[in-house]
């Protein structure tokens, strides 16, 4: 367990005024600083209604609800302190000064808390990466991802498979050493053989997943195009609930990339409007266009909105076409026909026509004004949503960091089984020493200095 010189505190609940502001205290010194507040220690883990004084001045600062955890049973693994006062700005500054004038006390460092606990084995990173994405989880599917990685689901794995790999690794290097009998080296090394074709399916398995794990970690990303004065800004709007996006009759109104977020029945979705395709004179209508059409084609999905009546889903007008084939296979289109309610014939029509075309099909007719036919459209985005991002099998890998680590130890396991094969063990056994610091790395049990400050910098302070 390392122990940290410094105790660090700082405000761990939201911004201030609140009704109640929770200050943590952790280190060597915080059973220190509670006395030095409070007067004394309650008991671990049971609450005490605590008058907190200044200790200089002796004056009262607030009363609170005060609480000791003792390490190593404590978050972080140090002794830790929490002060549950009232969370006006007046109280939490007066609590900072009297622990600022205490001896070896300091403000902590975003995520330091946390960095605490990993270093003294309470998390792996990434439960660390879960805990992160828990915190900014904006959505129901994200949340239940993010609790899943910091219940250790993908790092109970990867430390199994690493536990297995230094097995296979052993029996490998035991065939080494009694390759004098040659009865014992072939059974060693064909149990280290079979252990390592074993793991390196299950991490191709886990890798398989379609990046759904990453996709709703950044959700999913839908783009609006079409022509310009089609409608776009108008649907957006439409769909935020808000005015996000300019509308006018002026044709080319928008264009920057405007993104909104969404949580459609629990799935996350950044919806895009973008600049009207057309050929324009226009160099900052130019650059809209270059980027709208570059965006599209990166999304997930595009939605085409058009006012044209001729437009039908049996003929995909060429932008569209042109969209997908700059990118060999495109993002799937829907074709979506704006303004019906400026239409002449009756809406009746519109829907006789719908049930002939079948629910399955992906045209929409709609108004953005009305709101006639956006409720389909929500519908069939949120369904969309939820076949991409879920399946019966949760997707264990939400970084890109864990999914280079595991192609490592992936990569690592393939060149060593046909090593393994041709009775080459010492190289057999150096792509398993690869493969297993790979997976050490995911989990932060070897080498990790480096990669540390990258992932707590996303934290805030008092976390
Ligand atoms: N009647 C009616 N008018 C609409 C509808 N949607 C948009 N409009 C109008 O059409 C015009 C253009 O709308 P925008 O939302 O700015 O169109 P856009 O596609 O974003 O246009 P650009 O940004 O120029 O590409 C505005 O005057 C809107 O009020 C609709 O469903 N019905
Ligand atoms: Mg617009």
């Amino acid at each position: 367990m390392t122990v940290s010189a410094d105790t660090i505190y700082a405000l761990s609940s939201g911004a201030v005024p609140a009704a109640i502001g929770v200050v943590r205290i952790s280190g060597p010194k915080a059973q220190a600083a509670l006395e030095a507040l409070v007067g004394r220690v309650p008991e671990a883990r049971r609450a005490m209604l605590a008058t907190i004084r200044d200790p200089g001045s002796r004056e009262t600062i607030d009363q609170a609800l005060v609480l000791f955890f003792a390490g190593p049973n404590s978050e972080t693994g140090e002794d830790v302190v929490e002060l549950q006062l009232h969370g006006g700005r007046a109280v939490i500054a007066a609590t900072f000064a009297a622990l600022a004038a205490l001896p070896g006390l300091r403000p902590a460092e975003p995520g330091e808390f946390t960095r605490r606990g990993f270093e003294n084995g309470k998390l792996d990173l990434t439960a660390v990466e879960g805990l992160a994405d828990l915190i900014y989880a904006d959505t129901e599917a994200q949340r239940r991802q993010a609790v899943r990685q910091l219940q250790g689901m993908l790092g109970d794995r990867a430390e199994n498979w690493r536990l297995r790999l230094i097995e296979a690794m052993a029996l490998a290097e035991a065939g080494i050493d009694f390759s004098d009998e040659a009865d014992v080296a072939a059974d060693v090394a064909a149990r280290a053989l079979h252990a390592a074709r074993l793991l390196q399916q299950e991490i191709a398995a886990l890798l398989a997943d379609g990046r759904r794990g990453e996709r709703l970690r950044d959700g999913l990303v839908v783009a609006i195009t079409g022509p310009p004065n089609a409608g776009k800004s108008t649907l957006l709007n439409r769909i935020a609930r808000r005015d996000v996006a300019i509308v006018s009759p002026h044709a080319g109104t928008t264009r920057d990339v405007i993104e909104v977020h969404l949580d459609l029945e629990g799935y996350p979705v950044t919806l895009l409007d973008t600049a009207g395709i057309r050929e324009t004179e226009d160099p900052v209508e130019q650059e809209g266009v270059t980027r709208a059409r570059a965006r599209a084609a990166a999304a997930d999905l595009v939605l085409w909105l058009t006012e044209d009546e001729a437009v039908n889903p049996g003929s995909a007008p060429d932008e569209i076409t042109n969209l997908d084939s700059a990118h060999g296979s495109g993002p799937e289109t829907w074709l979506i026909r704006s303004k019906i309610d400026l239409r002449t014939g009756s809406l009746a029509e519109t829907d006789a026509r719908a049930q002939l075309r079948g629910e399955d099909s992906h045209f929409y007719e709609l108004s953005a004004v009305s709101g006639e036919g956006i409720d389909r459209l929500l519908a069939d985005l949120a369904t969309f949503a939820k076949s991409a991002l879920e399946s019966r099998e949760p997707a264990l890998v939400s970084r890109e960091r864990q999914r280079h680590l595991l192609e490592q130890a992936n990569a690592a396991l393939k060149r060593a089984i046909p090593e393994g094969e041709r009775g080459r063990e010492d190289l057999f056994a150096e792509e398993l020493r690869l493969a297993a610091q790979a997976l050490g790395r995911l989990t932060g049990r070897v080498d990790v200095e480096d990669i540390l400050d990258v992932i707590f910098r996303d934290f805030c302070i008092g976390k």
